[in-house]
């Protein structure tokens, strides 16, 4: 019958979410509503996305942001769904946007133990021509009786309680996991506008032939790195070069790796010695989910991208990222030349 086809066995994300605070006995549900705050984020956020073009918010808003780029109206509307989000989870007291210069203390939310780090709206240069974009997160507890300060965000990503991301794609996919935990995968139903497990423990392949960079950028990269890019388009023994895949949206490009397996890269280079992407909101988050799905993430000095402490909360890195063995052979080329 029609009724048999249907899967009534599903796992919602709010479903994972109340199992995953029962296991922990310690669990107040904070952390569980400062999810659904986000939750409900990445739902809105999806929707506008997806009615950008009909109701008129493609283009640009006519402010610049921190670092001088232009803003995107829905750059500046998924910034303040997210803010909005956070203020009202009253689970957040501090909250670190691209979008915002300093960072958003939430007064008012006199009890929240959570600082919050995110990229509400990565890869927007993608955004008018309708290609993949995505939020990016990554979650803090405050020191034992802080109050909400800085020093409770300049942490490294080994001090994440939880991170990941979502992209805005085909359908939108929200990427999540939590300290010591694995990745586990959703996939947003719009019709039942639940978040909806479709990949549950999420694990990289530990090879594949795939490299993810802008080779726009190859006149300005250290020789180590233009030797590792130009090792992998030899092929050696008849074998076949790599294929090259790059979306320029970060989370679409992390979550492709995700799945294919491969590497993603973003090198500090002559031109920007710091690097592009962010240690907050972009490196350290991804970096997270990476390891806990089986593969490695470093920065230019093939450092682990968990151990970096940035000193500002806007600070950038270099980053590779991808699987064990991919980054494994970037890390030997680095070996080599030093
Ligand atoms: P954004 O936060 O301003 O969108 O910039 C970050 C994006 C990443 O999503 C992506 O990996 C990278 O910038 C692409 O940069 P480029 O266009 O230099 O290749
Ligand atoms: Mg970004």
């Amino acid at each position: 019958t029609e009724g048999e086809k249907v899967n009534t066995h599903i796992v919602t994300l709010t479903r994972f979410l109340t199992e995953e605070q029962v296991k922990h006995k310690e669990a107040t549900g904070d952390f569980t509503l400062l999810c659904h705050a986000l939750q409900f984020s990445f739902k809105s956020i999806a929707y506008y996305i997806r009615r950008a073009t009909l109701v008129n918010l493609t283009g640009l808003a006519g402010s610049s942001n921190t670092t001088g780029d232009d803003q995107k109206k829905l750059d500046v509307i998924s910034n303040d769904l997210f803010i909005q989000a956070m203020r009202s989870s009253g689970r957040c007291a501090l909250l670190v946007s691209e979008e915002e210069e300093d960072v958003i203390y939430f007064k008012d939310s006199t009890s929240a133990r959570y600082a919050v780090a995110c990229d509400p709206i990565d890869g927007s240069s993608n955004l008018d021509a309708g290609v993949s974009v995505g939020t990016i997160f990554g979650i803090h507890k405050l020191a034992e009786g802080s109050k909400g300060t800085k020093e409770d965000i300049l942490k490294p990503g080994t001090e994440l309680v939880a991170a990941g991301f979502t992209m805005y794609g085909a359908s939108a996919q929200l990427v999540i996991t939590m300290k010591g935990g694995s990745v586990n995968g959703f996939t947003l139903d719009n019709g039942l506008g639940e978040f909806i497990l479709t990949h549950p423990n999420m694990r990289l392949p530990k090879s594949r032939a795939i490299y993810s960079v802008n080779e726009g950028n190859s006149l300005y990269w250290e020789d180590n790195v233009k030797k590792y890019f130009n090792s992998l388009k030899e092929a050696p023994d008849g074998g076949k070069p790599y294929s090259a895949r790059y979306i320029g949206s970060m989370v679409a490009d992390a979550y492709r790796t995700l799945l294919y397996g491969g590497i993603f890269a973003y090198p500090a280079d002559k031109k920007s010695p710091k690097g592009k992407l962010r240690i907050l909101y972009e490196c350290a988050p991804m970096a997270m989910v990476f390891e806990n799905a089986g593969g490695q993430a470093v920065n230019s000095k093939m450092e682990r991208m968990l151990e970096v402490v940035p000193q500002h909360i806007h600070d950038k890195s270099g980053i590779f990222m991808g699987s064990y063995d991919e980054v494994e052979k970037v890390k030997a080329f680095h070996k080599i030349s030093q």
